[in-house]
């Protein structure tokens, strides 16, 4: 078989099958940008490659994935990180105005040059430990051209970049100050003016809401996922971060991808999501940086089969995260998760949050060849380590 390039002697964690379906003596061959084979070499069908890359014994595993961030926006909040180092709590500098709405005025103030100019550090961090794909989502502008900015910034990015974008809508991230007392009024707007236009324009591939005492409730999550069913958009949601709203089995109502955070998720919860095959993306920069206690219900979330994802969370308020390494070393350390759980929270799973999982997410035949090569002896050191980067070579798309 006739292909553009064959990495030899390699380990693989095809993260296929079951658990991390390892391979000690394997290869994986390409052709424009798709693996063709990804196996044992004593299995490997008779291989032309154009170019022949040796491993030397290093191990491959799928291209990293965040499913979860909120890597463009303006400012930072490294002000508030302060406040709360001398004691305030997050809802209380929400509620005192900073918070999302500080981050919103740097962002509304910022063009979508400044956006994607200040983004492309974060997107580097991430890209520099083997991420070639990573979810981006609006919700800092709040209002129709600051939203659309960020949209646009988000897709830039990934041009900018040799990395695999995914954009989520989350209009409802916030209230904007116009909007004071009126957040039914401001959903309105998202449900009937803005995510009409998002979605016209291709800006969006799915639509994210803020369910919390201190976002939206229940019903105007409900009217947001009604709005993005009828453009065809798949849904997500901000459930149960800091209280339990029942927000996760709404979503899994809608068919959700991913519920998100999850910490207060009840066992009706996680009922519904096992029922609904909505994955649960746990983000533990989020519970670490806010020095959260409640810990997810991971034993009942593994009981019920739900599958994991672990992402970044990477925002200026709760999680200013850019290692998805170190996120997996906290998913591991402070959530009790597996090496195999946190390995394939960020590939396999990863890609089940975002609706993608026929095209990245494992090395497999037909999979987009997006590959991160390792200088480890086991799959264990890339959970193990803290702020140490493995990475010897990243391949996004064959390249
Ligand atoms: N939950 C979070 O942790 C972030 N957004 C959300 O809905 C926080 C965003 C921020 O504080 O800027
Ligand atoms: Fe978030």
């Amino acid at each position: 078989m006739r292909c553009d390039t064959l990495w030899t002697r390699a380990r693989l964690a095809t993260c296929a099958g079951d658990g991390l379906g390892l391979i000690e003596q394997g290869c994986v061959a390409a052709s424009d940008g798709t693996i063709v084979y990804a196996g044992p070499v004593a299995d490997a069908p008779v291989l032309d490659p154009v170019q022949r890359i040796d491993c030397a014994g290093r191990w491959i595993t799928p291209g990293l994935i965040d499913c979860h961030t909120h890597l463009v926006h303006g400012g930072d909040r490294s002000h508030e990180f302060e406040l709360r180092l001398a004691g305030a709590s997050y809802e209380e500098i929400a509620r005192a105005g900073g918070g999302i709405v500080s981050t919103m005025e740097a962002t509304r103030a910022a063009s979508e040059d400044a956006l994607v100019a200040s983004a492309l550090p974060r997107l580097d961090a991430l890209i520099a430990e083997g991420v070639t794909t990573v979810e981006i989502k609006s919700g800092y502008g709040l209002d129709t051209a600051t939203e659309v900015r960020m949209l646009r910034a988000a897709r830039r990015l990934g041009v900018e970049r040799p990395v695999r974008v995914a954009t989520t809508f989350l209009g409802a991230h916030a209230l904007p100050p116009e909007y004071a007392g009126d957040a039914d009024g401001y959903i309105a707007m998202l449900c009937d003016v803005l995510l009409s236009q998002v979605a016209a324009a291709g800006l969006a591939d799915a639509v994210d809401a803020f369910c919390e005492g201190i976002g939206f409730s229940l019903a105007q999550t409900e009217r947001i996922f009604r709005a993005a069913a009828a453009h065809g958009l798949p849904v997500k949601l901000h459930a149960e971060q800091l209280s339990n709203l029942h927000g996760a089995a709404l979503a899994a109502q809608y068919a959700a991808i991913s519920a998100d955070h999850l910490e207060y998720l009840d066992d009706a919860g996680v009922a519904a999501m096992a029922r609904a095959g909505t994955v649960a993306t746990l983000l533990p920069g989020a519970y670490y940086f806010v020095r959260e206690t409640k810990l997810p219900p991971i034993a009942a979330l593994r009981a019920a089969g739900v599958p994991i994802a672990l992402a970044t969370d990477c925002n200026p308020g709760t999680s200013p995260l850019t290692s998805l390494l170190l996120t997996m070393n906290m998913g591991a350390t402070l959530f009790g998760l597996t090496v195999d759980e946190c390995l394939l929270g960020v590939t396999r799973n990863g890609a089940q949050a975002l609706g993608l999982a026929d095209r990245i997410g494992t090395l497999e035949a037909g999979k987009a060849c997006d590959l991160a090569i390792w200088d480890i002896e086991r799959p264990a050191e890339l959970v193990y380590r803290m702020g140490f980067n493995p990475l010897h070579a990243r391949i996004w798309s064959g390249q």
